[in-house]
């Protein structure tokens, strides 16, 4: 029997070259050995104000992404969030069972309720994590693969899942983590303390999918480097270039110690220049993928339909039994 594998990403804009190298290429991956279901979270992008229109514009450029980088629906289950009704209901389930402080201490709660302050951030964004939780034990999920950003939610996930089974008897496996070492946490190219991310103001920091050739080039060639020269991996001293040396590893494949080699006598220019090469290289033929898909949005529908047919059955069975566990229905 093969174990189960979770993740999703958020249709809060078109995915970054971040959520490629942290999540979704990892995802490809775990096609070969794990019952894979890759989830479309648009139930998590309402947390912040969402425009209509573009979000469901949003969840296509998603879903194309995810078929474009190599998620095989024949092998994965590939899935919108929203349809499957579950997620939300047992994220209520969860939600009796959660403590005020356990999400008041949620780093990532913290930083997306500066802006408004957390007494008029929304409930659904301080209740977040919970329905993270309960998208991952829904499907009995074992192994969740994400960026470093994450590993306070599975934290909470793992904690819930144990304490769901104290309470009311065994109903949840609890799941693991899965971060790779290098790359779980690529920065923004313009500020290498901040993590790159979708919803970023600046963006001249973010390596989107679809940009063209030039921006990836103009953006790469503008990456703001360290105040000491040379290229070497040093994420503490040299954060900006040991960014870059990660997208490079990733992008190419080529181990970082061998990168640090063949750029040990040039300069940033010469390595940024070669850096651009490697990353168009690589995401030309993904984004040429991507833009098929957005032309072809009924094969992309037809695609989350069968998905949908796989997810629902599975996470009907499971709510059913965790309704009965806790003693609801008659
Ligand atoms: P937002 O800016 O809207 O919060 P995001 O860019 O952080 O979005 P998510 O949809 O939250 O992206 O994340 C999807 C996946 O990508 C998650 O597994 C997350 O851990 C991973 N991820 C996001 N940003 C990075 C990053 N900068 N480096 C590595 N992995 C990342
Ligand atoms: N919270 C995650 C996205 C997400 C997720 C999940 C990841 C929602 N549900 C389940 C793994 C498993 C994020 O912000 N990146």
């Amino acid at each position: 029997m093969k174990e189960t594998v979770f993740s999703g990403v958020k249709p809060t804009s078109v995915p970054h070259i971040g959520n490629y190298i942290g999540a979704l290429q990892q995802w490809v991956k775990l096609q070969q050995d794990y019952n894979c279901y890759y989830c479309i979270v648009d139930d998590h992008a309402i947390t912040v104000p969402q425009n209509p229109k573009q979000l469901r514009e949003q969840t296509h450029a998603i879903a194309a992404t995810y078929l474009a980088v190599g998620i095989d629906p024949k092998k994965s289950v590939l899935f919108l969030q929203s349809d499957v009704a579950q997620h939300t209901e047992l994220a209520w389930l969860l939600m009796t069972i959660t403590k005020m402080g356990e999400l008041s201490r949620m780093t990532q709660f913290k930083d997306k309720s500066q802006k408004t302050g957390s007494q008029s951030a929304g409930v659904g964004l301080y209740a977040y994590p919970v329905l993270m939780a309960a998208d991952i034990l829904l499907y009995d999920a074992t192994k969740v693969p994400v960026g470093e950003d994450q590993m306070q939610h599975i934290e909470l996930t793992r904690l819930l899942a144990r304490r769901f089974n104290e309470r009311f008897g065994q109903t949840f496996d609890v799941p693991q983590p899965m971060i790779q070492k290098v790359g779980a946490r690529i920065m923004s190219l313009k500020d290498p303390k901040k993590k790159m991310s979708k919803s970023d103001e600046s963006k001249s920091g973010t390596l989107f999918l679809t940009d063209s050739d030039d921006d990836i080039r103009k953006k790469i060639m503008r990456a703001v480097t360290d105040s000491t020269a040379g290229i070497s991996y040093d994420p503490e001293n040299k954060p900006a270039v040991s960014n870059l040396i990660g997208i490079y590893h990733h992008m190419s494949g080529i181990e970082i110690a061998d990168i640090e080699k063949e750029f040990s006598d040039k300069g940033y220019g010469d390595f940024k220049s070669s850096l651009a090469d490697v990353v168009i290289h690589h995401l030309t033929p993904i984004r040429e993928k991507i833009l098929y898909y957005l032309n072809n949005k009924q094969e992309l529908n037809e695609i989350l339909d069968q998905g949908f047919h796989k997810a629902y059955p599975v996470a009907e069975k499971k709510i059913r039994f965790v309704k009965d566990q806790m003693g609801l229905g008659r």
